[in-house]
Parts: structure tokens; C-alpha cells; sequence
């Protein structure tokens, strides 16, 4: 009777514990908990989601796949996340088709998730002690911060910012590169809150040498070994060093979502995503270009000039991707509608550019022939996507096409199909394009 006790004791723990509610959210039909229950902490999680207790819970082999798990034949999916596409489960890769990304700011159920590893086991994940470790040979005095002392130190910032995974788009390079095969919706915008990294880095001290930053997450390289980094990418210290770079504990006025790096983030608009550490540990301040994994050879990294699609690049040649290219969606309507030929159609979406604004926004319904403009709203702060929209005729029925195209405070716009080739597929920022049947 004591263990049904205690038993029933954990289950009401369970049941007040955002982190481990969060547990049930994320457990019911994910790969990770058809295979994760190493710990007997899971053990728990895993009555709650076979739905009942587990008499001969004690006989289980540990890191047994419950039955009623391993053999379902629901799809993988992670609740929580619910219209995404999903690439991968192993790590977890999903992205958001185009017209869910309709909000002005990006719903957290709605927010592409790119892992290279594995996140690390939601029972790991203590709150009150988790801690942020600023170091790293160009850091005056190195200093571990929980995050109450983040939240106390330092004063409190919010700012929507745009975070665009270096290779969304990557589908359609010609030839194919390697990697997750993305459309378009490996991007999301909405308001984190943190603090500046500016202000930790800064009471840490920052010795002049300095020249770049690096982070450390949580999560677990996809062997398991404990001793290999998943990913530790980073940015020039001047971009670290601007307003909006956010270490980040809430995401559009909640805690961050399990998948997208709670409990705290490293938040840098403008840049590939990949900068934007998830389950932040440690920060480096660094005297040179930091080199952690998957910021050298072919990592995120474009060929310094142009090259013929196909060509082999060596490593010396390839250059760090810093900002983002210009780049638009139409959110509205979805591609393949039926529109009639009597009424003006209302078209949404999201434009961005990377460290820079857009200045216009064009749209085509004659494969590029003649352009419209369309209204381009300011953005809400520096480094947050910006809302278009456009009201568009039909001269006739029969098939369109609508593009949209961008134009940036520089001048620079959006290459109509695709732009230069590269070995691993980044920056497609080719004009999105939607289907309307108009009858
Ligand atoms: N710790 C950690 N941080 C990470 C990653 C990761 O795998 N581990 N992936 C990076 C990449 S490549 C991208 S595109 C973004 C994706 O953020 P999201 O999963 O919240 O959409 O996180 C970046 N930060
Ligand atoms: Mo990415």
C-alpha cells in the first residue's frame, strides 16, 4: 500500500509540475518516449501514458518500449506541435506549411523545430537549478548564473525575433543537397523575453581580444556519447553585442516550448537560427572565430563566391553565413485554392531580410511579367518579420500563379527561382509562389 501511496502522490506531482505536465504533453505518441525510459523517473511518465499503473512496473528491463507504444501505428508526431510536416524523428526535424504561419507573431505550437540531437530528458530539467555558465579565454571573469539570478540581475527584454534555419528552402537545389529536405516553413517570428546577452557578457567582463561567441546546449549527441557536442555554433561579438541578442527564458509570454530549448535560449535575430543555442548551458567569449562543431568545413558555411552548381568547394573556400537574405511567404491564402473571378483577392504574408528591413514588396500574377506593389508594414522592432498585403484581379478565369517578392533596405531583392547553387543547400530565398484556380 506504501508504494501505491507514494505512486499516487507522484501522479499529483506530476499533475502540478508545469515542467513535468509539459512530460505528458510531449509523451503521449513521440519516438522519444516509445524508447526513452532509462530513468525511474520515467517510469511515471510512462504509467501516464499507458494510462494505468504498471503492476510488475519493477520486473521492467530498463529502457523497455512498452508494448502499447512500440507497435502503434499512429504517426509520429509531437503533441503540441500538431500542423506541422515532420522530415525526421531521429533527431526530431518539423516545419510549419506556409499558410499556419499566418499570425503575426508565430503561435508556439506552430514553430518549426530543428534538432541535431537529442533534447535533454525532460526529468533532467531542474528550473531552480539549471545554470548558464559565461567563460571562455577573451572572458575577464567567468561566472555561472542560475536563471532567478539571470531574472534578478538584469533588466528584462522583449522583442520579436525572426529565426530562419540556414537551410529552409534546401528542397530545391539542383542538384539535391544533403540534409533535411525543407520547403519554405523552417521559419518562425514571435517575442521572446530574456535579457541582453550584452549586459551578462559585459558583467562578466569582455577582454579586448574578443572577437566572437559560442554556445553549449543540453542536448545529447544522437550516439549518446555524453562526450560529443551536438552543436556549439556562435556569432562576431558585435552581433552578440547588439539590443535584440536575447538570452531568452519565455517565448510569446510562456515558457519556452520543451522542443524549442526550455528552459533558456540564446535568442540572435537575423542570422541562421543555428546561432540561437537551445538549452543554453554556457556561453564562450572567444579571442578568435569560434571553431565548436558545425561552425568549420562545410557547416553552415557558403562558398566565398559564386560557384558552378554541382562543384566540389574546399573548406578554405567556404565562408561563415552571417546574415539572412531577403526573403517573403504568402500566409494567405493556401496555394491550390479556388478563387472567384468576380471578387478581388486578399493576399497575406511575412517578409524579412536578415540583419536589414524590407523597404518593398511586389507581387506577380503574370509568371513575373508585370509586378504590383504591396503594402509592406514596418516591423514591430528591429529584426522582426514584417506583414504585406495585397488586394490582386483576375483578368480571366483559368490557372495563376501569385509571387511574391522582396525588396530590402539595400536594394537587394528576391531572385525569382533560385539563387546560386551551394554544396549544402543554404539560403534559398527564391520568390515563394501559390496555385489559385480562378473559375
Ligand atoms: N542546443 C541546440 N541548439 C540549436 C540546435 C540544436 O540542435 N541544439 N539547432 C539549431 C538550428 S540548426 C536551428 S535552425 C535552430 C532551430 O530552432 P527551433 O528548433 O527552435 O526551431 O536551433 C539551433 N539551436
Ligand atoms: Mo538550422
Amino acid at each position: 500500500m506504501a508504494k501505491r501511496t507514494e505512486e499516487i502522490g507522484l501522479f499529483e506531482a506530476y499533475d502540478k509540475d508545469p515542467l513535468k505536465a509539459d512530460l505528458d504533453i510531449f509523451g503521449r505518441v513521440t519516438d522519444e518516449n516509445r524508447r526513452g525510459f532509462l530513468h525511474k523517473s520515467g517510469l511515471m511518465a510512462m504509467m501516464a501514458i499507458v494510462g494505468s499503473n504498471i503492476p510488475f512496473a519493477n520486473n521492467m528491463p530498463g529502457g523497455l518500449i512498452p508494448a502499447a507504444l512500440a507497435n502503434t501505428t499512429e504517426p509520429f508526431k509531437v503533441v503540441g506541435k500538431d500542423g506541422l510536416i515532420y522530415l525526421n524523428d531521429k533527431p526530431i526535424n518539423a516545419e510549419a506549411p506556409l499558410h499556419l504561419l499566418d499570425d503575426e507573431f508565430t503561435p508556439a505550437n506552430k514553430f518549426f523545430i530543428r534538432n541535431n540531437g537529442t533534447p535533454p530528458a525532460p526529468e533532467s530539467i531542474d528550473t531552480q537549478t539549471w545554470t548558464l555558465e559565461i567563460s571562455g579565454e577573451s572572458c575577464e571573469n567567468p561566472t555561472k548564473f542560475t536563471i532567478d539570478e539571470l531574472k534578478s540581475k538584469f533588466k528584462h527584454h522583449t522583442y520579436a525575433l525572426t529565426l530562419e534555419c540556414g537551410g529552409n528552402g534546401r528542397a530545391e537545389f539542383n542538384p539535391p543537397a544533403k540534409g533535411n529536405q525543407w520547403g519554405q516553413g523552417a521559419v518562425a517570428c514571435g517575442r521572446w523575453t530574456g535579457v541582453r546577452l550584452k549586459d551578462v557578457l559585459k558583467s562578466c567582463g569582455i577582454k579586448k581580444d574578443a572577437v566572437y561567441i559560442g554556445y553549449y546546449g543540453a542536448d545529447v549527441h544522437l550516439s549518446g556519447d555524453p562526450t560529443k557536442v551536438v552543436i556549439s555554433r556562435g556569432c562576431t561579438i558585435e552581433k552578440a553585442l547588439e539590443d535584440e541578442a536575447l538570452i531568452a527564458w519565455s517565448y510569446e509570454g510562456e515558457d519556452i516550448p520543451y522542443q524549442n530549448g526550455f528552459p533558456l535560449r540564446l535568442v540572435v535575430g537575423g542570422w541562421p537560427a543555428s546561432v540561437s543555442g537551445k538549452w543554453l548551458r554556457q556561453i564562450v567569449i572567444r579571442n578568435k572565430e569560434h571553431d565548436g562543431e558545425k561552425m568549420t568545413g562545410q557547416s553552415y558555411r557558403v562558398p566565398c563566391s559564386p560557384v558552378a552548381a554541382g562543384s566540389k568547394v574546399p573548406n578554405e573556400n567556404m565562408c561563415v553565413i552571417e546574415s539572412m537574405p531577403v526573403k517573403s511567404i504568402v500566409t494567405y491564402p493556401v496555394s491550390g485554392i479556388e478563387h472567384s473571378l468576380d471578387n478581388k483577392l486578399s493576399l497575406r504574408g511575412k517578409a524579412w531580410a536578415g540583419d536589414f528591413a524590407v523597404k518593398s514588396m511586389e507581387v506577380s500574377i503574370d509568371f513575373g511579367a508585370t509586378w504590383h506593389k504591396a503594402k509592406i508594414n514596418k516591423p514591430v522592432n528591429r529584426l522582426a518579420w514584417q506583414t504585406w498585403h495585397a488586394d490582386v484581379k483576375f483578368p480571366q478565369k483559368g490557372y495563376y500563379e501569385v509571387w511574391a517578392k522582396a525588396t530590402d533596405s539595400n536594394g537587394i531583392s528576391q531572385p525569382v527561382i533560385l539563387p546560386g547553387w551551394n554544396p549544402r543547400g543554404y539560403l534559398n530565398n527564391a520568390c515563394h509562389r501559390i496555385a489559385v484556380q480562378v473559375v
